[in-house]
């Protein structure tokens, strides 16, 4: 029962990950290289560096809202992929990032 409630929930995330798509299309800004098609879907986000833990490679980051998951904007922990992209995440900066879920957790895959 649990498995179907998840498979709804991302089957609902994928639907809004391509109507965002579409609207970014009319918009014409460009960035219109997601990964909606993937299993692994890549998730893009723009926040402000609240903490970071060295020791377990996490960043908690106070981020706006995420449209492909249907997110508001709120303060939680994400891993990141690499310990050294913590170097580009002093506390009390804004970034923009790409994340994927991976399992419970959401793991940070790039900072820009
Ligand atoms: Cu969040």
């Amino acid at each position: 029962m649990k498995a179907t409630k998840i498979l709804a929930i991302l089957t609902i995330g994928t639907m809004t990950a391509l109507s965002a798509n579409a609207q970014m299309k009319m918009d014409d800004k460009g960035n219109m290289d997601m990964s909606s098609k993937s299993d692994k879907a890549t998730h893009n986000a723009v926040g402000v560096v609240k903490a970071v833990d060295q020791a377990k490679g996490s960043v908690t980051f106070a981020h706006e809202p995420v449209k492909s998951l249907n997110w508001p904007s709120m303060t939680m922990a994400f891993q990141v992929k690499d310990k050294t992209l913590l170097d580009k995440l002093p506390p009390g900066k804004k970034v923009s990032f790409e994340f994927v879920q991976q399992g419970k957790e959401y793991l940070v895959t790039a900072v820009k």
